[in-house]
């Protein structure tokens, strides 16, 4: 079982790419490297074609994403519930009304929609969205996937799939999705944070589990995600944790990561995805957009990357105060690797801090971003968002390596580039070996 950093001694290429650049070649060359490196995008919640209408994709999905609905109701005097009661096309409107014509679109979500209108050459200041929805509705879906997997400069997405969900697990049920552009993610929210209300699925479903997760219940959660894995071939589990988590703490959630998910994924070789940091439901008048952040206790992470080394962390913080400590605990521990700026962090001021903290503390051995993207498209924003806050930052990495005596070559910048945005994830995932 591989907890270390699996081996990449890709050494100094030879070849094409071995000159030392000027130092006024650098950022040209890092320009196009990542311009011509495609992608993994480890986290979103994009679904492959044949889920059908759990995936999102268009202009209204994309105006009423709920990082826009929160913005909206800052700029709006529709309250909640009557925004809810709209259709999705009204709710669109409205929103776009509100952010796009009444006001400038400078947040970095609406200059997302903005970016992605222009990505396929559609006005992006018109007074309504006809142009737009006329446009997405000529799309053929797979077709259209292919164009923007492309414009996004990404090869595969990994999704977020719960196995309790009652929309999307008949759907595994009932059939394969085996999609070399989608991978999967089995997502343990229900699980490790809500056993009460979802046990009995368990049980319904022939799992000797009881309401305690007490006798056999462990051993019973690790045959339903061995189950589950035969289904899905997941690239890792995960789960999202609350600011207040913390392990060890006697609870039923550790006591079933403990006992059943950890020892799950040691044997199946997998990492544990753990997004740690969600205040759930601030204002649950908001729906999706009513989730905050809080600073977690971050000794759960020493805690459980010590007392578990033969585990692999795939792990996201979402509050700033906790970006620091997560780039010293994956210097103390190798069985760690920091990944994304997470929702709230995804703004191109902090993804520029966090990014450049962790060149100067991790080297390449971290995975930059990932998109989270809930809708098709996004992925068109948030990758070229994440080309052009990164490509300073590594220029300048470079610069200031050439000027303290070592010169740089086109090669390492590619290895480099690689290894952040793919090696990093293929080989903890094990991307190619499923
Ligand atoms: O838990 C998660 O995976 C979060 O990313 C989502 O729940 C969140 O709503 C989101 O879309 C963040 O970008
Ligand atoms: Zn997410």
């Amino acid at each position: 079982m591989k907890t270390t950093f699996p081996k990449q001694d890709s050494p100094r290429p030879e070849s094409a790419g071995a000159e030392v650049l000027e130092i006024a070649q650098i950022s040209p060359a890092v320009e196009d490297v990542l311009a011509a490196t495609p992608f993994i995008d480890i986290h979103t919640h994009l679904f492959a074609p044949s889920f059908g209408k759990l995936g999102l994709w268009g202009i209204d999905e994309l105006v009423t994403y709920h990082y826009l609905e929160a913005e909206f109701f800052r700029s709006s005097h529709t309250q909640p519930e009557e925004y809810f009661a709209l259709s999705k096309t009204q709710q669109a409107n409205a929103i776009w009304r509100a952010l796009f014509v009444e006001n400038t679109p400078v947040s970095e979500s609406t200059r997302g929609v903005v970016a992605v209108l222009k990505a396929f050459g559609l006005s992006t200041d018109r007074s309504d969205l006809a142009e737009a929805r006329a446009f997405f509705q000529a799309q053929s879906l797979d077709a259209h996937i292919r164009r923007v997997f492309d414009m996004a400069g990404i090869s595969v997405v990994v999704m977020t799939n719960d196995p309790l969900d009652p929309e999307e697990a008949p759907a595994w049920l009932n059939g394969s999705h085996q999609h070399p552009q989608f991978r999967a993610a089995l997502r343990l929210d229900r699980i490790l944070k809500n056993w009460a209300a979802n046990w009995q699925v368990l049980a319904a479903q022939g799992y000797k589990v009881d309401a305690q997760a007490s006798g056999k219940s462990a051993a019973e959660v690790q045959r339903f995600l061995f189950d589950w894995y035969e289904r899905m071939r997941p690239m890792y589990m995960a789960v999202s944790l609350p600011d207040t988590f913390f392990y060890p703490a006697e609870t039923l959630g550790n006591h079933l990561l403990a006992e059943a998910v950890l020892p799950s994924c040691r044997e199946l070789d997998l990492p544990i995805s753990l997004m740690i940091g969600v205040r759930l439901q601030a204002n649950p008048v908001l729906r999706l957009a009513g989730d905050a952040v809080g600073r977690a206790d971050l000794h759960s992470l020493e805690n459980l990357c010590r007392t578990f080394p033969n585990n692999r962390f795939l792990v996201s913080v979402l509050s700033r105060e906790n970006q620091h400590e997560l780039c010293v605990y994956a210097r103390k521990f190798s069985n760690l690797m920091p990944f994304g700026c997470w929702w709230f962090m995804n703004n191109p001021s902090i993804v520029e801090e966090i990014t450049r903290e962790r060149i100067e503390m991790l080297g390449t051995s971290f995975i930059p971003q990932h998109s989270d993207a809930r809708v098709l498209e996004q992925v068109i924003y948030k990758w070229s968002n994440t080309r052009r806050t990164v490509a300073p930052i590594l220029s300048n990495a470079y610069r200031l390596l050439a000027e303290d005596g070592r010169g740089v070559t086109r090669g390492d910048i590619q290895r480099d580039v690689t290894r952040l945005f793919r090696s990093n994830a293929e080989t903890w995932m094990n991307l190619n070996g499923r």
